[in-house]
């Protein structure tokens, strides 16, 4: 059957990694993201849309819906993975930035659900993948911030759950420890990374195996880290 998922964060990383394979498996793709330039490109390996948005503005959200369903008609499954993160001692934050690390993974979850949620239920069936991080389980020093935000990601996906389960509506979570992407200002590719850090691909791989539940099972929770990693 013809899928149609939409993808954030889909400029680099995780979210470029799964929207590749997502489309590889034959699924149309809508690739979310702020950075035009990478979304194009990647629409046409995917051959798929490009929608430039920023997840915590409303109206671009629902601007991302909207085209979607004039493009395909319908949506089957949104991978939530767009997130930022930075790390410092809590007195040592900007107000700004605390701010705009919970727009991001929060409010942007938030809002792409609120999207999207209404048609899957319409449809009485669909699938949310949440990328949540290991750090929505377990907190750290320097990571008020971001852990905060990660924890309330992962409850907002918890409870959306179990909201949509009766109309048939899987909700997975998956919790990745480090990989080797753009965040945090990071340069994939450095020596020896492929001992500590997991693969984008590694987590795509993930959002695959959960999408390819039989009907009648559905992943809640999937935790994945480097075998090297200490947590
Ligand atoms: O990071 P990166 P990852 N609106 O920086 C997009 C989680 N995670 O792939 O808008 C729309 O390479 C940004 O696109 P752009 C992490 O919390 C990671 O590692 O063009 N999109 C880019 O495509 C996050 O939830 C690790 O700048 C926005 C993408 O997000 C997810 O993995 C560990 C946006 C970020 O790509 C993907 O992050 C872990 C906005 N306002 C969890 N802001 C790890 N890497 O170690 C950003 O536990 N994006």
């Amino acid at each position: 059957t013809n899928q149609v998922a939409i993808v954030t964060g889909a400029s680099r990383g995780i979210g470029k990694a799964t929207a590749l394979l997502l489309a590889m498996q034959g699924a149309s793709v809508v690739a979310v993201a702020r950075s035009t330039d990478e979304l194009e490109e990647l629409a046409l390996k995917t051959q798929g849309l490009a929608i430039s948005a920023d997840v915590c503005d409303e109206e671009d959200v629902q601007n991302v819906v909207a085209e979607t369903l004039r493009y395909y008609g319908h949506v089957d499954i949104l991978v939530c993975n767009a997130g930022i993160g930075s790390f410092n001692p809590l007195e040592n934050f900007e107000t700004a930035e605390w701010d705009q690390i919970f727009d991001v993974n929060v409010k942007g979850t938030f809002l792409m659900c609120k999207a999207v949620v209404p048609h899957l239920k319409a449809q009485r069936h669909g699938h949310i993948v949440g990328i949540a991080s290991d750090v929505s389980k377990r907190t750290f020093a320097n990571g008020t911030a971001y852990g905060a935000s990660k924890y309330a990601q992962d409850a907002l996906l918890g409870s959306l759950r179990k909201e949509v389960r009766p109309y048939g509506i899987k909700v997975s979570t998956i919790y990745p420890g480090l990989v080797d992407t753009y965040f945090n200002d990071s340069q994939p590719g450095g020596p020896e990374v492929e001992k500590t850090h997991l693969k984008p691909s590694d987590i795509a791989q993930a959002v695959r195996y959960v999408l390819e539940a039989p009907a009648h099972v559905v992943v809640d929770e999937l935790m994945i880290h480097p075998l090297t990693q200490e947590w």
